[in-house]
């Protein structure tokens, strides 16, 4: 709750005013339907101390049970779900609050049973008119709002995409965060409940994803993002060259030495290492295509030419020292040639090897980006081999 608090303030209170609201007007209602009008003060005295409570414990239902997270920008049936929610526990922790002062001959149950069943419909009224009112209110900027969702290694770039696509990024969230508060004066969220309260309740337009498999997108923000009906978008990543990290002796007899750090660097979980050695120079190897693996290679040793193949163009990448990576996403066919004999080429590899997963003829592979470019529609610049992929997260 106090994320959503802190991130909503002055919303957040808005709904807990317009529930209890609710549930006095619900009261004065109940009152007038059991004793009438003339008797309204009579009832309104003798229920005044379980009313109270029952203001009490409607407010302790909603921090307790959490009934106004993402109220926002929920669906039309959570709406009613949690409204009932909110409703059952208030009346369940009443009727054990009266069993235990032994008060509950005191106050008429029609009244506040009644009472309740009115909350609950006045709430759901409440509630969706509210929501609807703010979210009208909501000056809309220029440019799409947008939560970043990458590594430490891609943030810089992944800003940089959105920028040129037009966006306004206000947030990002790092997979792996190295104790920055800011980067290009960006606030950087360290939790991804934090995230998720950020995305209702400064109704931010869009969730970026820069580069990441599906597999890193936290399981938490996939289901709050389900809740809140916001989809993940991508930013075109499917290849990447990267700098490997390597620190350079300064007794040049002690050599270098080379790291790559997962969530930061490596933006997929990392099942299988291999490596490809005794190599002649003029080797080719490759052409293939995966439908999941996520690859980064590199050559510790001599060097490679990488093609890359997206179905439209051809680009060559050659990894010619250790310190630098070369990342492959799905969707890509690839060719190696070795420039050098004896050179090594090290892969680390998202999934387990499964000969199922390769595409290894090359007009099914034209025809698997051409089925997918047809098919998914998600937004212009977004790959769209990756975006199938992305569907995994849903
Ligand atoms: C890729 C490039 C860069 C296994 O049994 N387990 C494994 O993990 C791998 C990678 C391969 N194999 C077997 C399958 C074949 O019988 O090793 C044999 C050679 O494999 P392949 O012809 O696929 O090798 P390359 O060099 O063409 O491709 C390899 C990877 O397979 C591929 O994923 O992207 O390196």
């Amino acid at each position: 709750m106090h994320t959503e608090f802190r991130y909503g303030r002055l919303k957040y209170l808005s709904f807990v005013i317009i529930d209890i609201a609710c549930l006095l007007l619900a009261n004065l209602i109940s009152f007038y339907f059991y004793a009438g009008i003339k008797h309204l003060p009579y009832s309104f005295d003798r229920h005044y101390n379980v009313m109270m409570a029952m203001v009490a414990i409607d407010a302790g239902v909603t921090i307790v049970f959490s009934t106004l997270r993402r109220v926002l920008r929920w669906k039309k049936e959570r709406e009613l779900y949690e409204s009932a929610r909110h409703v059952f526990y208030s009346l369940v922790i009443l009727s054990v609050y009266l069993f235990l002062t032994k008060s509950g001959s005191d106050y008429s149950r029609v009244i506040v049973l009644t009472a309740y069943a009115i909350d609950y419909a006045m709430i759901w009224l409440g509630r969706t008119a509210w929501r609807f009112l703010l979210l009208r209110l909501h000056r809309k900027s220029k440019r799409p709002t947008v939560l970043l969702l990458t590594t430490d290694g891609f943030v810089r770039d992944g800003i940089e995409s959105l920028r040129e696509i037009g966006c306004d990024v206000k947030y990002l969230y790092l997979l792996k965060n190295l104790q920055k508060k800011e980067i290009d004066g960006i606030p950087v969220i360290d939790d991804i409940k934090e995230a998720a309260s950020v995305l209702c309740w400064e109704m931010i337009d869009r969730i970026y994803i820069f580069g990441l498999d599906h597999q890193m997108v936290p399981a938490y923000l996939v289901q709050a993002c389900k809740e809140m009906n916001l989809e993940f978008e991508l930013v075109d990543f499917n290849y990447r060259v990267i700098d490997v990290k390597t620190v350079q002796s300064k007794d040049s007899r002690f050599g270098a030495l080379s790291f790559l750090e997962g969530k930061r660097d490596i933006p997929f979980p990392i099942r299988r290492a291999y490596w490809i050695t005794e190599t002649e120079a003029d080797l080719h190897r490759g052409f293939h295509a995966h439908k999941l693996n996520c690859q980064l290679l590199f050559c510790p040793h001599g060097c490679i030419d990488i093609i890359v193949d997206d179905g439209d163009n051809k680009r060559t990448v050659t990894l010619d020292k250790p310190g630098k990576g070369l990342i492959l996403m799905p969707g890509l066919w690839r060719e190696m040639v070795w420039r050098e004999s004896g050179s090594v080429l090290c892969v680390l590899a998202s999934e387990y090897y499964d000969e199922q997963e390769y595409i290894r003829d090359y007009n099914e592979f034209l025809a698997y980006c051409q089925k997918y470019r047809a098919t998914v529609n998600h937004g212009t610049d977004a790959n769209t081999l990756l975006t199938e992929r992305l569907q995994h997260c849903y």
